[in-house]
C-alpha cells in the first residue's frame, strides 16, 4: 500500500498530466492548461486574476517556451510547498 507521502507524488504527476494533454504538447503545460489548473485546483478565497496568473507563468517558464514543462511545474509546486511550511511554521 502506498504511502501518504508517494500517493502525494503520484496526485502531482496525475494532475500535471489532466491538463497537459488536453492541447498542443500532451507532456506541458500551454498557458490556457496552466490556468485552468490554478483556477480548478487552487480553492483558496484569493483567486489569482488572468493577470496574474500569467504574469506567474513567464517567471515559471525557465526556457521561455511559452509552455510549463514538468520541471518548471514542479518547481513551482516546490515554491508554494515552502510558501505553506512558512505559513504553518507562523501558527506552531
Ligand atoms: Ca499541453
Ligand atoms: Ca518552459
Amino acid at each position: 500500500m502506498p504511502s501518504t507521502l508517494e500517493e502525494a507524488l503520484e496526485s502531482l504527476v496525475v494532475i500535471f498530466h489532466k491538463y497537459s494533454g488536453k492541447e498542443g504538447n500532451k507532456s506541458t503545460l500551454s498557458k490556457r492548461e496552466f490556468k485552468n489548473l490554478m483556477q480548478n485546483e487552487f480553492t483558496s478565497e484569493q483567486k489569482l486574476s488572468s493577470k496574474d496568473i500569467r504574469k506567474l507563468m513567464d517567471e515559471l517558464d525557465v526556457d521561455q517556451d511559452q509552455e510549463l514543462n514538468f520541471q518548471e511545474y514542479i518547481t513551482f509546486l516546490g515554491q508554494v510547498a515552502i510558501f505553506c511550511n512558512d505559513s504553518l511554521q507562523a501558527f506552531l
